[in-house]
């Protein structure tokens, strides 16, 4: 059966008319056929019902067409089903050459990518600005074959154990008899689970940091979690985390703009990402590595390095920069790439090798077999977003989908018939030869001494944060638990808090109208700051979104002038009006990107109103002003667009922009701001709900 682009007219494989419009069209935009094989001009809208007839099951284009819609669709992935990907490349520093012979990470060398970034816990058509730890897969297209690099945002997990996994999920996922809630963690059987299982402890204080809620993709860390083992050409081994370090800096969203964002506009991750890279502003990050010596030890300062709930401050291990990572082309088709694109942990190339870590190992198992299901056999990387771009002789065989045409006899080794070909690439020939490592130990369910700390990095975590970055990650913790029905889950996960740190664990148990248990909080080392998200100096702010609320009698000029200085910085300026389409004439005016009935703050960084705008404060107007001063993004207006600020009680301080003209001056001052990403200052003044006084 052709495709529909080798339809020609009057071709009998065009598909019938269904009376209501021309769905399919020959090539020439011209003819359609019927079923029945009657050519008629598609101008023609002279049939009437009854010229039709019956539609009867003999009709083949009929039945291809529903069998195939019927199938359009494949089980969505158990975890991390929620996604959005995007092209790109790779471009190699160079750095890395001295520890690890990947071809990819030879100086100079580029590689195509692909990457796709996920929520854990939601089904695939849940929001994005959920709270929940952020999937950050890389699948590097290299010389040598493929590499994946299957990380998250949050470099430590929930478990040290795979067999752990189905377990953590099965208490993250909706209730299983009335499957609710969706795609979060602020329910009974996650904190029952939590509670009861406090290895988990570290990465749930992640995922209730700011962290769980990231600004956008393109402001995320990625994190291999495991250790990995990096082999040089001379056969030196380095254990080594894998780092993604974004150049638009590290945000996330305050809880309420995230909780809005997923009902206002529930792609918002996905549309931030097509909308960047269609826009050219070209998301991208620096892979970096911790490079720690290969002794036999598996630790590194006394942190165990197989142990996936730990990490190593930066201020212990520095991240070093390999290369550059540039996400430049949106998917052109969802389904073919971003939904059957399939990552696996053992896809590895020659250079990089996996380490003793129990959870990595199980990793290995699971994302091959987990295709078998979701893609419908073991054809899986025949898929064009699969395929390797190196030339492979596998001798894989037959298996539902098979689309290669094989030839020869002899798909066996080893054989005469084929003049004893292929042969197994060596080294040399950059086949995967692992080094050679000795395993000992009694084969047991057992687990090393070092695992059972799980509180010294929890507190370590929390306290290196700052005050405001603290209030936010105990008032996560205040609402999820809040949102649980059994009160003896609350008081266990308040006895795992009191062992974390003393001052949180109050903040949460007055939140809930609790009492605060008593326990001597674990004792932690010197702090890491690196871990803290606030900024100090001002960041890039390209992708960067400000919204200039005006009329037909505003300074459109000014908006222009704006527009230009922020789009110098990659930042774009939307226009939001009381009406669509155009403000002003000629070469003084300004296309409506949205209006009062369309716009929400959540879409922006920053809002400003216009000089010179008219009686423009309405509800939806003042709501946009002071939700964007309560999530502490910077504000302003010039000339008469203050009284506006007025109407909506906001009050001037800190990143409370007010000039008279909308002049150079001006957009410097909202330059720096955005790349502040918030207002800090104000963030600090407000009050985080739900904190209550200790008497109240
Ligand atoms: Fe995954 N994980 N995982 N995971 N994971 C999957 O593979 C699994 C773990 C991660 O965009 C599944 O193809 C087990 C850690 C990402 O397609 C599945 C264990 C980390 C993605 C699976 C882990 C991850 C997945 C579901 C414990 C961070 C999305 C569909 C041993 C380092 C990849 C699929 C994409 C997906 C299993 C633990 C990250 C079921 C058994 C740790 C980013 O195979």
């Amino acid at each position: 059966m052709p495709g529909t682009d080798d339809l020609q007219p009057g071709s009998p494989t065009g598909r019938p008319l269904d009376g209501l419009g021309a769905e399919w069209r020959s090539q020439s935009g011209e003819y359609l056929t019927t079923g029945h094989g009657v050519r008629l001009p598609d101008t023609d809208h002279s049939l009437t019902a009854g010229d039709r007839g019956p539609t009867l099951l003999e009709d083949f284009h009929l039945r291809e067409k529903i069998t195939h819609f019927d199938h359009e669709r494949i089980p969505e992935r158990v975890v991390h089903a929620r996604g959005a990907g995007a092209h790109g490349v790779f471009e190699s520093y160079g750095t890395a050459t001295s520890v690890t012979q990947a071809g990819f990470l030879a100086d100079g060398k580029t590689t195509p990518v692909f990457v796709r970034f996920s929520t854990v816990l939601g089904s695939r058509g849940s929001a994005d600005t959920v709270r929940d730890t952020r999937g950050f897969a890389v699948k590097f297209y290299t010389d040598e074959g493929v590499f994946d690099l299957v990380g998250n945002n949050i470099p430590v997990f929930f478990i040290q154990d795979g067999i752990k996994f189905p377990d953590v999920i099965h208490a993250g996922k909706p209730h299983p008899d009335v499957e609710i809630p969706q795609a979060q963690s602020a329910h009974d059987t996650f904190w029952d689970f939590v509670s009861l299982h406090t290895e988990a402890t570290h990465h749930m204080l992640w995922n209730m940091s700011d962290r769980g809620i990231p600004r956008s993709y393109r402001t995320m860390e990625g994190f291999g979690v495991h250790t990995f083992r990096l082999v040089a050409a001379d056969g030196q081994t380095t254990l080594v985390k894998f780092h993604w370090k974004p150049m638009a800096g590290v945000h996330s969203l305050i809880w309420e703009e995230a909780q809005l964002a997923a009902g206002f506009d529930p792609d918002f991750h996905r549309r931030d990402l097509a909308e960047a890279i269609d826009a050219g502003a070209f998301p991208q990050w620096e892979l970096g590595i911790q490079a720690m010596p290969d002794d036999g030890s598996d630790a590194f300062d006394g942190i165990d390095l197989l142990d996936p709930t730990k990490f190593v401050p930066e201020e212990l291990a520095p991240v070093q920069r390999i290369g550059l990572l540039t996400l430049n082309r949106n998917p052109s088709n969802y389904f073919a790439e971003t939904e059957q694109v399939a990552f696996h942990t053992g896809n590895l190339v020659p250079g990089v090798e996996p380490t003793n870590d129990r959870l990595m190992q199980a990793r290995l198992f699971s994302y091959l077999d987990t295709q078998l299901t979701r893609l419908g056999g073991p054809n899986f990387n025949q898929l064009p977003i699969n395929r390797a771009r190196a030339p492979i002789n596998d001798m894989l065989r037959d298996g539902m989908h098979q689309t290669a045409i094989h030839t020869g006899i002899a798909p066996y080794r080893p054989n005469s018939l084929a003049g004893g070909l292929p042969n197994v690439a060596d080294a040399n020939a950059h086949g995967y030869v692992q080094t050679p490592r000795r395993v000992e130990g009694a084969v047991a369910r057992t687990a090393p001494v070092s695992f059972s700390d799980h509180f010294s990095q929890a507190a370590l975590f929390y306290r290196s944060l700052t005050p405001v970055e603290q209030a936010h990650l105990s008032a996560a913790i205040t609402f999820e638990l809040g949102k649980c029905y059994d009160k003896a889950i609350k008081e266990r996960e308040l006895a795992v808090l009191a062992k974390v740190d003393a001052d949180l664990c109050q903040v949460v148990a007055r939140g809930l109208g609790l009492d605060a248990p008593d326990d001597t909080p674990v004792e932690t080392g010197p702090l890491s700051p690196a871990l803290s998200q606030v900024v100090a100096e001002p960041g890039p702010i390209s992708g960067r979104r400000v919204g200039v609320i005006a009329d037909g009698s505003s300074d459109l000029a000014g908006v222009a002038a704006l527009r230009a200085a922020l789009l110098s910085e990659g930042a774009r300026v939307l226009v939001i009006a009381p009406h669509g389409g155009t403000l002003g004439g000629g070469s003084n005016s300004e296309t409506v990107e949205r209006t009062f009935d369309t716009a929400r703050s959540i879409e922006f960084d920053a809002v400003l109103v216009a000089d010179g705008v008219g009686d423009v404060a309405e509800p939806s107007v003042l709501v946009m002003l002071q939700e964007a001063y309560r999530h502490a993004k910077p504000i302003g207006s010039w000339g008469s667009g203050v009284s506006i600020l007025t109407e909506a009680s906001v009050p001037s301080g800190p990143g409370v922009l007010v000039a008279d003209e909308a002049d150079d001056a001006f957009a410097a001052d909202l330059i720096e701001a955005l790349g502040l990403h918030r207002v800090w200052q104000r963030l600090a003044q407000l009050p985080v709900p739900p904190i209550v006084s200790s008497d109240g």
